[in-house]
């Protein structure tokens, strides 16, 4: 059982790698939304999507086990969305990621936004070669779930804790799931917001654009270490 666990991970990894190159090439920042099913995933790409597509070019991966809903979902926000059904399967892989980028075919210095299959564990375990995994948190899901789930919790760099407009009538206590994640993950950042309200979609949307500005900022060092060296070589050849 562990070797076959760690065959299919080591070939993911491959997979991942190679979509990481093609993503640092075009100069897409890419992000990996994990959380469970009836977070807030969809309802939050579908605003991210409003407030950013006047100044960027966004597309949508999307992960279910069935249906095509989320995919409508994000194409009525006129953002391009491909639809990954998994059947059987409980996440993304990279591979599958890897076929998805060659038919959206995103333009360079874009944003990727791929949505993982709902689930808490799986996902944790799959690179796709993103620039993050963001998980999120609804306050409807109890404080304890980072500490239930950690190695999601571990592996990302952002925790949304989402539908805070709902606080009011719960009993959700924010510091204690803050502090229960910080426990697994010290260096998580944590954003507060609601995709109804629109409270701490400010911080959201400054994140993701210091990520594709990251990206950009990538992608023109490599163009322009590759013109120096192309000078380098002509100058040698002229020498000749
Ligand atoms: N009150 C409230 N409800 C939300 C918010 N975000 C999503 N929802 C609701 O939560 C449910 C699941 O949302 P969805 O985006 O489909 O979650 P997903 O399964 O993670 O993609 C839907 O009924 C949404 O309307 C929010 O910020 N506040
Ligand atoms: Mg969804």
């Amino acid at each position: 059982m562990v070797k076959i666990e760690q065959d299919i991970l080591a070939k993911n990894d491959g997979y991942a790698e190679r979509n990481r190159r093609t993503l640092a090439d075009k100069g897409i920042f890419a992000v990996n939304l994990v959380s469970s099913p009836g977070s807030g995933k969809t309802t939050l790409l579908c605003r991210t999507i409003e407030a950013l597509k006047a100044r960027l070019a966004i597309a949508v991966i999307e992960g279910d086990q069935q249906t095509e809903f989320d995919a409508e979902r994000i194409r009525a926000t006129g953002a391009p969305a491909l639809q990954i059904n998994t059947g059987k399967g409980c996440h993304l892989d990279a591979h599958m990621v890897g076929h998805a980028l060659e038919t959206l075919a995103p333009p360079d210095d874009s944003l990727l936004l791929i949505e993982n299959v709902g689930n808490l564990v799986c996902p944790a375990a799959f690179d796709l070669g993103e620039a993050h995994k963001v998980v999120i948190l609804s306050v409807t899901e109890g404080e304890d779930k980072p500490l239930k789930y950690p190695d999601m919790f571990r592996a990302a760099g952002l925790m949304l804790l989402s539908k805070c407009d709902l606080l009011p009538h719960l009993s959700f206590d924010t510091d204690r799931a803050i502090d229960f994640a910080r426990r697994v993950n010290p260096g998580l950042e944590v954003i507060q917001l609601s995709s109804t309200s629109g409270e701490g979609f400010d911080a959201w949307l400054a994140w993701l654009e210091q990520g594709v500005a990251g990206a950009r900022a990538g992608r023109r060092d490599q163009v322009e270490a590759l013109k120096k060296r192309i000078a380098e070589l002509e100058a040698q050849l002229a020498a000749k």
